[in-house]
């Protein structure tokens, strides 16, 4: 069955009015294709007494984009609650390198106390980092602020400068208060703008030797996806100068500026630095998609073509026909659990899009999809960027101003090339998620709770893929639920082994007699209650 018109008026219909307007601009039901796509409204905040699945930007920031740099020590300034909850929870795995320096599994905190708060907690941080740097040897240090630090006006940039000199390593002061932005979102771009101010480019090393340099942009090696990409990359011949920033360094970002192209996995945490790094060093991005198995295709034969090597483009298509001979007949049996079945994929702000084609490879058609905290270009393509309207909530994160790097900008790509190229493959750019989906299908930005619940008794998806703050409400109803964020223990779901883990995974949770045991609501309750006229109920 297929959301109408007239059902959505049904489900929003209990809202008050205003709640009501303003939920139906951030859902679409997919009209017959069309040259543009439907617009969304996105990025904006969600309404008190609305039980929303985002997060806030210290999580963007210190959670997303700056905790999984492996060789710096991340302190939370703040209290002990705001470190726990960012722990380990997202599953971004990394293996200490050369250096042997790996801090990613430590929780550094100030553990901010009442006093904390009524007294400033600048000398209690100052002593934390010392004490850091005494017993861990880090290659650099980021402090990101939590609520209280903005509210009580710590100046950390202070504390951090001093750090700086004391030590002689970097210290970042990210000033990433939860209530900053209206989610994540503005997280990933404090981030962002950090890291290319501060440490992108911050060494004199020049150019990379290697050929086929690449950096990897938004891969967090969530349950190893990074490791299973970063396999086939090394089997095709490519050199992986940095990864932001799953299992990445901050010694190998440094070197971010030699690369010759900047792929984007997750267009919505980092399309800030790969903008950057075109408009500085002249080095283009590539969006690419390494879940599901054409997806991954797609991106090795675009990569390939750019760099315009026979010998590339025939070890790109041999590893690609030696992986498919080896994966493809398993997936098929896995497929046979899983056909005809259909799914929600609702992530926060890049799988949404990411998992539909990997989900329709084993068989399971996505019918409602959605982003927690994404903006209008991750639903409606790059193309709206300029028609955004600014509001007061995005002008609060500054945008960065860069210029070309005098001594380092460099034409990677004749021009001419790079525009023929583009007519075949997403350099540059991004469609956004709007254009992939199906006549009658439905794309929701930040679905919540009681939505999640009626959409699934109208649509009766056979799996829902969303996170952690839904899973259980989700489970009761008697539909499996696959946390697609930290994958539920499993991963990784990437490339070619990805699949066929991710294919096992969702057979799997059909499989399981678990389902035996519950009877969804739909199935024992009546879905309408009457009152005949003169009659009993
Ligand atoms: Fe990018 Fe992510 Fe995502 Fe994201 Fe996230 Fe994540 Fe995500 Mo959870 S960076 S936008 S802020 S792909 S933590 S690894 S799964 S919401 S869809």
């Amino acid at each position: 069955m297929a959301i109408t018109e007239e059902k959505l008026g049904e489900v929003l219909g209990v809202y008050p009015e205003k709640v009501l307007v303003n939920r139906r601009r951030h859902i679409v039901l997919k009209e017959p294709d069309t040259e543009t796509a439907q617009q969304i409204e996105a990025n904006t905040r969600t309404l008190p007494g609305i039980i929303t699945n985002r997060g806030c930007a210290f999580a963007g920031c210190k959670g997303v984009v700056v905790g999984p740099i492996k060789d710096m020590v991340h302190i939370v300034h703040g209290p002990v609650g705001c470190a726990f909850y960012t722990w380990g929870t997202r599953r971004n795995k990394a293996k200490a390198g050369d250096d042997g320096k790996n801090y990613v599994n430590y929780c550094f905190t100030t553990d901010m106390q009442e006093s904390d708060v009524v007294f400033g907690g600048e000398k209690k941080l100052a002593k934390l980092i010392d004490e850091a740097v005494a017993i861990f040897h880090p290659n650099a240090i980021s402090i990101a602020a939590t609520c209280p630090v903005g509210l009580i006006g710590d100046d950390i940039g202070a504390v951090a400068r001093a750090a700086e000199e004391r030590h002689g390593i970097q210290v970042l002061a990210f000033q990433c208060e939860g209530y900053k932005g209206v989610s994540q979102s503005a997280g990933h771009h404090i981030a962002n703008n950090m890291l290319m101010d501060k440490v992108i480019g911050n060494s004199d090393v020049e150019k990379c030797d290697e050929p086929y340099a690449i950096n990897l942009l938004g891969e967090y090696n969530i349950g190893g996806d990074g490791w299973e990409i970063a396999r086939i990359l090394k089997d095709i011949g490519y050199h992986v100068v940095c990864v932001m920033t799953g299992d990445g360094s901050y010694e190998d970002m440094r070197l971010a500026h030699t690369a010759d192209l900047n792929l984007v996995q997750c267009h919505r945490s980092i399309n800030y630095i790969a903008e950057m790094l075109e408009i500085k060093y002249g080095t283009p991005w590539l969006k690419v998609n390494f879940i599901g198995i054409k997806s991954t295709c797609d991106s090795l034969r675009a990569m390939a073509a750019y760099f315009g090597n026979k010998d590339l483009m025939q070890k790109t298509e041999e590893i690609i026909a030696r992986e498919l001979a080896r994966i493809q007949p398993v997936i098929d049996q896995y497929r046979k659990v899983c056909e005809g079945k259909t799914a929600f994929c609702f992530v926060g702000g890049s799988r949404g899009h990411h998992y539909q084609g990997l989900f329709s490879e084993i068989g399971i058609e996505t019918v409602l999809a959605g982003y927690e905290f994404a903006h209008r270009d991750d639903y409606e393509g790059r193309l709206v960027i300029p028609t955004i309207k600014k509001d007061a909530d995005s002008k609060n994160i500054p945008d960065l101003h860069v210029e070309a790097d005098p001594k380092r900008f460099r034409i990677k790509i004749a021009p001419e090339r790079l525009a023929k190229l583009k007519e075949k493959f997403p350099f540059n750019e991004y469609k956004g998620l709007i254009v992939d989906m199906k006549e009658g299908t439905i794309v929701v930005d930040d679905l919540n709770h009681f939505e999640t619940e009626e959409f699934i008794k109208i649509l009766h998806p056979d799996i829902v893929s969303s996170g952690i703050k839904d899973k259980y409400v989700i489970q009761k109803m008697g539909i499996p639920s696959k946390q697609l964020h930290s994958y539920d223990y499993s991963g990784p779901y990437a490339g070619f082994n990805g699949a066929v883990i991710f294919a096992r995974d969702i057979s799997m949770s059909f499989a399981t007699p678990t389902w035996n045991y519950i009877v969804p609501p739909w199935k024992d309750q009546p879905l309408l209650n009457a009152t005949i006229n003169g009659g009993d109920q």
